[in-house]
């Protein structure tokens, strides 16, 4: 099914129920009920805020048709949202610690950001601009987000099995980056071009020797899809000269095997305004036009893999004179301060716009290839490049309006939309016939835009997101710092129409990318026992019964786990000084059933989503009394999902005995708690019969919740049998209180059991297969 369809289906449902209201309105005027057109007068709603509502509401329970993934700029992070409800479900945390995600507080995770270290420092935070959806013939196949940083010249990879951060790649070569993540047509690579230029490998030079020893570059970074990272062994740079290289993207279909990146800045301007020198802006923008740089990345790989590279940092780099030399790299003048370079879905064209000129440029990509084939050249840069003549190559050239920044294409052939940043618009044109079509004013100051699928082969149409970089207005005032502000717009048809304002309270966003939702195909549940940051098996997964602690000298080691609705073990009591390893497996099997863990006072917290172990680490430098506990209010008995860390200080001495339990409940409080345990069994009988008498093998949802409802009464076996044998003892105390665990897990179990019921009946299930 396509996004259209899927989009236009839920038109339809909303108008069916609007007219549905309507006629429901005329026929019934006696109603008591607030009607929608009571509800319209109240509020002052037009008809077309009306009809605004109708295509974005989501129903209750029902899910949106696109999943965006939206760069969060300064906050080091990625946001998730939904359109066109516009509704967010989630922050994954990518360069920054975040303690809701147990991000940079578990070992497993520190070691993510750990990668990310530069210099030997700690960098806890990133400036996220560009992120990547990865492609399978050129579409979007839903499995792994890239995103770069452009502050620390980095490379993140998200798995979206569960929407983790699981490797981040630190650039050998460049200071700063912002022409990153773009996917080449099935990931085989990664790309991320420098940005201001300085000497590549991090090394010193006076700024008198910029032209000399100051360099710009791309990084094409191998992703090996099987392993889910990218390979920086097998990755390699290509030299290229001081020009502030920009954005990046890769051919398609008929450009297939080349990329192009463009710059600002080719003047090589330095400036210095202190030093009486005018400053960058001034002499960065002097030239009426930049370079576009053209790369023929598969000719490239092979260069890097025949050798013919130097190595900086230990990375493969291909130097301009052997890039000149092989034939792979070329250059284009562009529109004065271009900023987008935005590939066509049939590879055809490459949309440019200059900042500072008001045309936006259509370059045809077989004038381009005929040029090079013919090596058809106007002349060459400082350096030796070949320039290819503008003329040449430019099939249109269209005044849009004010400061056009990004392009984004329409599943209609030859349809695209450009930013107009100082106009704050967005542009509706035809690129073929370099016509403009419709331009809608947006609030304030649009940076990226983003269609669905739209840098792909196969935009979806459907929705516009407008990234604006100013909200001013358009919220309630939070004090000075705004909330961002992306707008919804409907291209559904002829004219666009703004549908909703979002504000994002979280960094500023840059690009963002919106996938089908159906493409997505993310996991619940991890395999008992998983480090979700590598994938693989912990070596401290634990089972129940398994949990133990363990001292070797001054290190104790605490193997445990966590279920509703307790953490075992519940006491960990250790010496002043000791070093305290708490390995955690969520046994949990049940959708959604995530565990947290904090130590007060210690810096320690952690997320345990079902499945998962991890792992905190601190040393009990501080004695005293530091209760623990579950921070997700997990079920009705979370608050008592507790324990104790008793740091004992040095040289104590034990005042007190054991720790004994009272003795204050009697044989009739076990035989009153037995008989709770026998009615509850008599509940869940019923509703195991109401499930097995039916097909809930053909329920997926209630299957599951059946399963994990079977295996929390599987632990009520354990408590019962200690109940009885204590009972039998004339332990009447104890008897009672192992009868109260047996009873809570048959009170989880009917839980679940009443909730795969009643989606049962709501499914109307049929009888069972015989
Ligand atoms: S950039 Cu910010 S609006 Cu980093 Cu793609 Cu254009
Ligand atoms: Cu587990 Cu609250």
């Amino acid at each position: 099914m396509t996004g259209s369809r899927i989009g236009s289906s839920r038109l339809v449902r909303a108008f069916v129920g609007f007219a549905a209201w309507v006629g429901l309105v005329a026929a019934s005027s006696l109603a008591t009920a607030q009607t929608l057109q009571q509800v319209v007068k109240e509020r002052g709603l037009s008809q077309q805020d009306v009809l605004a509502a109708a295509k974005t509401y989501v129903p209750t329970g029902e899910r949106d048709d696109y999943i965006a993934f939206s760069s969060g700029g300064q906050s080091g992070m990625v946001i998730v949202y939904g359109i066109p409800s516009m509704r967010i479900l989630k922050y994954i945390a990518v360069f920054n610690p975040e303690p809701w995600q147990g991000y940079g507080f578990e070992e497993e995770s520190k070691a993510v950001l750990a990668q990310g270290r530069m210099n030997g420092r700690d960098i806890t935070w990133g400036d996220t601009h560009h992120p990547a959806i990865s492609e399978t013939n050129g579409d979007y196949d839903g499995k792994y987000l890239f995103i770069n940083d452009k502050a620390n010249p980095r490379m993140a990879v998200i798995d979206l099995h569960d929407f983790e951060t699981k490797q981040i790649v630190v650039s050998p070569v460049f200071q700063s980056e912002h022409g990153g993540a773009f996917v080449s047509e099935n990931t085989e690579y990664v790309i991320q071009a420098a940005q201001y230029a300085a000497p590549l490998g991090g090394e010193y030079s006076p700024l008198e020797r910029f032209n000399e020893d100051y360099r710009g570059g791309v990084t094409y970074w191998k992703f090996n899809r099987e392993k889910g990272r990218i390979e920086p062994g097998n990755s390699f740079s290509l030299e290229l000269p001081p020009y502030s290289q920009d954005l990046s993207d890769f051919g398609k279909l008929a450009s297939t095997g080349w990329s192009f990146t463009n710059s600002f800045c080719s003047e090589r301007y330095v400036g210095g305004i202190e030093r009486g020198r005018p400053p960058f802006e001034a002499g960065c923008s002097a030239k009426d036009t930049d370079y576009l740089h053209v790369i023929n990345w598969k000719k490239a790989a092979q260069v890097a893999a025949a050798g013919k590279t130097k190595t900086i940092n230990g990375h493969k780099v291909i130097m301009m004179d052997t890039a000149i030399a092989e034939g792979i790299l070329f250059l284009i003048p562009e529109p004065k301060s271009p900023h987008g370079v935005d590939v066509s879905p049939d590879g055809e064209y490459i949309v440019i716009s200059g900042k500072l000129d008001s045309h936006t440029y259509v370059y045809s990509w077989k004038k381009i290839k005929a040029a090079i084939d013919a090596k058809n050249f106007a002349g060459k840069d400082p350096y030796g490049i070949p320039i290819i003549d503008l003329k040449t190559v430019l099939h249109a050239q269209v005044p849009l309006g004010l400061g056009p920044l990004h392009t984004q294409y329409d599943s209609k052939k030859g349809i695209a939309y450009t930013s107009l940043y100082v106009d704050s618009m967005v542009a509706r044109w035809d690129y073929i016939n370099g016509k403009l079509l419709d331009r809608l004013p947006i609030h304030y100051n649009i940076g990226h835009l983003m269609t669905m699928h739209g840098d792909t082969v196969k935009p979806r149409g459907d929705y516009l997101v407008s990234l604006n970089k100013l909200a001013i207005d358009r919220f309630q005032p939070v004090g000075p710092l705004h909330p961002q502000n992306h707008q919804l717009i409907d291209i559904g048809s002829d004219k666009m129409q703004l549908l909703y304002d979002m504000p994002l309270p979280l960094g500023e966003p840059h690009y963002s990318v919106a996938i089908e939702a159906g493409i997505l195909k993310p996991g619940v549940r991890y395999k008992v026992g998983t480090n979700t940051r590598t994938g693989e098996i912990s070596p401290h997964k634990t089972r129940a019964g398994e949990e133990r602690i363990e001292r070797n000298g001054k290190k104790v080691t605490v193997h445990g786990t966590l279920i509703r609705s307790h953490i075992t073990p519940e006491i960990i009591e250790v010496d002043e000084g000791d070093e305290v390893t708490i390995h955690l497996t969520n046994l949990e099997r049940a959708e959604d059933q995530t565990h947290g863990f904090t130590v007060g006072k210690y810096n320690v917290n952690g997320s345990w989503e079902p499945g998962k172990t991890a792992t905190v680490k601190f040393t009990a430098d501080t004695p005293g009394v530091f209760p623990y506990y579950c921070t997700e209010f997990c079920s009705a008995l979370h608050l008592e999902m507790q324990g104790y860390l008793l740091v004992k200080p040095t040289g104590y001495k034990a005042k007190v005995g054991d720790l004994m339990p009272k003795e204050e409940y009697t044989k009739a409080d076990y035989e009153k708690q037995v008989k709770a345990c026998v009615d509850t069994q008599a509940v869940i009988n019923g509703v195991v019969e109401y499930i097995t008498g039916r097909d809930y093998q053909a329920h997926p949802v209630a299957a599951a919740l059946f399963e994990d409802a079977a295996e929390q009464l599987g632990y009520a076996e354990g408590p019962k049998k200690k109940a009885e044998e204590e009972a039998a003892k004339g332990n009447y105390h104890s008897a009672t209180l192992w009868a109260g665990q047996w009873w809570q897990y048959q009170v989880k179990a009917a839980d679940l059991g009443l909730r795969a019921k009643t989606n049962l009946e709501q499914a109307g299930a049929g009888p069972a297969k015989k």
